[in-house]
């Protein structure tokens, strides 16, 4: 009998690179999203191995309850659905904005979880992978609490793990760096021309590459948890850790001894 998996976010990027991947494999797919006509587009596309299309907002946490408790037989719950709002310093953020990342990849990954979780345990198998983010793990001007969501998802994941010990569902965080989707276009909302800026001049992550990553951990062994897999473009890697120098003048740029700074293309 085919798989199934739960994908939260298919209405774009790394999401909807996951349901065509799984989908060529011969699961089948349980696809989420707002944006409706998106979902119908990508049951068109992809036939009857779409076994449904919600549309569903992950903030609700009644309507994830209603809808996600009730299926049967999901192997996979890839948690995705998120988003980064604004590059602002945390003195100058639209404090909604802050709200709303907390809402979709804090809570919304909570209350996806919580509705999928008794199934899989009383079947003893399955399998919650979450999106986590390199800005879980390093710290950036900006990032701040969009870096702290993906902290908390990378936390939780090993805490379910710590749960979950006795039975055979397993665990994994996967933590991209910079991807090309329309990730920056909604953390600029809707300035496209700066959020080409940060994938100009570089060979970024692809929403196919975290396909790909995705499928291998799903697919490996049962006895096999991936716990936590970080990748990164080529082009992208460790600053050194910055220094702000009180006494001395700003360097001009191209100085190997910067000041205040910042490597943040967007
Ligand atoms: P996209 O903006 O292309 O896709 C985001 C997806 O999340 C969309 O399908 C969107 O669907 C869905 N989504 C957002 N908010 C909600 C909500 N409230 N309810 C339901 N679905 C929602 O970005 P990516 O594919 O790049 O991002 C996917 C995940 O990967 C996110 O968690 C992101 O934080 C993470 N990530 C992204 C990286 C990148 O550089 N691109 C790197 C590391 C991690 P809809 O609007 O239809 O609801
Ligand atoms: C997305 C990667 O570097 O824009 O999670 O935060 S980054």
């Amino acid at each position: 009998m085919a798989q199934t998996a739960l994908i939260t976010g298919a209405t774009s990027g790394f999401g909807a690179a996951c349901a065509r991947r799984f989908v060529r494999e011969g699961w089948q797919v349980i696809i989420v999203g707002r944006r409706t006509e998106r979902l119908e587009q990508l049951r068109d596309e992809l036939g009857e191995a779409v076994t449904a299309a919600i549309s569903l907002d992950v903030r609700d946490r009644q309507s994830v309850t209603a809808a996600l408790s009730r299926l049967d037989n999901v192997d996979l719950l890839l948690n995705n659905a998120g988003l980064a709002l604004g590059l602002e310093p945390a003195w100058e953020v639209d404090l909604d904005d802050w709200e709303t990342m907390v809402d979709t990849n804090i809570k919304g990954v909570m209350y996806c979880t919580r509705a999928i979780l008794p199934k899989m345990v009383a079947s003893n198998r399955g399998h919650i992978i979450t999106i986590g983010s390199t800005a879980g793990n390093w710290p950036y001007p900006g990032g701040n609490v969009y870096g702290g969501t993906k902290a908390f998802v990378q936390q939780f994941s090993r805490n379910l793990r710590a749960d979950l010990l006795g039975t055979r569902v397993r665990v994994t965080n996967i933590e991209p760096g910079m991807a090309e989707s329309e990730f920056s276009n909604v953390r600029f909302k809707g300035d496209a021309e700066r959020a080409k800026t940060v994938y100009a001049g570089t060979d970024p992550l692809r929403p196919e590459d975290i396909a790909e990553v995705v499928f291998f951990a799903a697919t490996l062994p049962p006895h096999v948890n991936i716990n936590t897999l970080e990748l990164m473009s080529i082009n992208q890697a460790w600053g050194h850790l910055a220094v702000h120098r009180e006494s001395h003048p700003v360097p001009s740029s191209g100085s190997s001894a910067s000041a205040d700074d910042d490597s943040r293309a967007g």
